[in-house]
């Protein structure tokens, strides 16, 4: 007999799973679904037994259960454009995708860090679209606090992804991974092994081979091979969504998969775009602020939340979603939904707020940089002479 969703969803009307979790997993585990192994693959989303039986006594990404699960039986939750800062230092741009920059996101558990690069006078740097509407500094700058907090946080593995949006080759980014010195931690993967097989975090973490990286639209290249194709592995839902009934779990990337189904049984992981975007007038797209209590919640019962999507995509796919991109991860706070959906209790994470930060919240800043008004100015100029790229 199958799993039912609808049967879940009644079941999950106890708002948040970490907290419905226990009476859950013994529903599932009791009787009938557990009859396949795609069934009961699915089923572990609920179970608490993941979390019953620590592997080992030091955390490994927040929590020792994980040291022995596979790389990609992990759901690795992730600050999407997490170089544009909403903060004192860009004047709350509203172009802005989170209040705090990477090191923090890693020190509240983050371990998925993505970012958007363009070639700039000849330098490759983090920026919004265009370096004139948001210029997050130089990738080297960038990746360099990468490996400073990695440097500090030893039982950690990262994951970063890159949209390389002036299509530049792979040996340019590795030049910069080299001299950034994050490229000591790269992980490359053996040409022999399965798509289906990924080590465990313990391994990757004995190796010091602890980051594991995506770029996306760049060829393979065996002068850098730790820098990985990202749509030869990772399979995506839509992005740019603008409507909390939009958040859905079909395949949107990459076009060589024919569905989420397919690309599942081929091996590929699964990465849920969670944020939500909202036009600022003249067509130009920012992310939406106003609504991220709501967006990164983790309901699974609320439209719109991350909880529900996270909770959707398991049941759809059969196995976790290994990566999920939010904006502005405090809030929710977002991690919750990875720890529920990893069976977890996380432990060695620095707490940040959970609000979202604004001038009056940041009374160290002054408000003297661009206001929406002249952002929407910006963007509109930026958007008539080059492709906008928001992921
Ligand atoms: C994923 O991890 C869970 C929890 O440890 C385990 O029960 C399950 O068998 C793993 N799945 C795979 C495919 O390794
Ligand atoms: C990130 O932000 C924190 C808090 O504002 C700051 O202390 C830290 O230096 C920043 N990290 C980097 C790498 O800029
Ligand atoms: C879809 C949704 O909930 N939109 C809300 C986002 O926030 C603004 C401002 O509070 C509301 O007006 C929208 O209804």
């Amino acid at each position: 007999m199958y799993f039912n969703f609808a049967a879940t969803a009644a079941l999950l009307s106890h708002a948040h799973l970490a907290q419905a979790l226990p009476q859950i997993g013994s529903s599932i585990s009791s009787s009938s679904v557990a009859s396949t192994s795609a069934v009961s693959a699915r089923a572990t989303v609920w179970s608490v037994s993941e979390a019953a039986v620590p592997t080992s006594t030091a955390a490994c990404n927040n929590s020792p259960d994980l040291c022995d699960r596979h790389y990609n039986n992990i759901t690795h939750m992730g600050a999407h454009d997490v170089a544009f800062l909403r903060d004192s230092s860009t004047s709350f741009s509203t172009s802005g995708n989170t209040f705090y920059n990477a090191t923090v996101a890693l020190s509240a558990g983050i371990r998925l860090l993505q970012a958007q690069v363009h070639l700039e006078a000849g330098v490759l740097r983090l920026c919004h679209t265009s370096c004139l509407l948001l210029d997050g500094g130089t990738l080297e700058a960038w990746l360099a606090t990468i490996k400073t907090w990695m440097d500090a946080n030893r039982n950690e593995v990262v994951t970063v992804i890159l949209v390389n949006a002036d299509d530049q080759k792979s040996a340019s980014f590795g030049k910069v991974f080299t001299s950034s010195g994050l490229s000591t931690y790269g992980y490359t993967l053996p040409t022999t092994s399965s798509m289906l097989i990924w080590p465990t975090l313990q391994s990757l973490i004995s190796a010091n081979t602890r980051l594991v990286t995506f770029i996306a639209s760049i060829d393979y290249d065996p002068a850098f091979p730790y820098l990985l194709p990202e749509f030869n592995y990772i399979f995506e839902t839509a992005f740019g969504v603008m409507s909390p009934t939009g958040f859905g779990c079909d395949l949107d990337r990459p076009s060589t998969q024919s569905s989420a189904a397919a690309a599942v049984s081929a091996g590929f992981m699964g990465m849920i775009n969670h944020f939500l975007d909202k036009d600022a007038g003249f067509g130009i797209i920012i992310p939406d602020v106003d609504n991220i209590t709501s967006t990164n919640s983790p309901s699974t019962t609320n439209v719109g939340a991350l909880g529900k999507q996270g909770a959707e995509c398991y049941i759809k796919w059969g196995v976790k979603p290994t990566f999920i991109l939010v904006d502005f991860f405090n809030v929710g706070p977002a991690i919750e939904t990875a720890d529920m959906l990893n069976g977890i209790v996380g432990t060695g994470r620095v707490v940040v707020s959970t609000e979202p930060l604004t001038l009056a919240t940041n009374s160290a800043s002054r408000f003297n940089g661009y206001s929406g008004l002249t952002v929407v100015a910006i963007a509109m100029a930026v958007v008539a002479i080059v492709n906008t790229v928001w992921l």
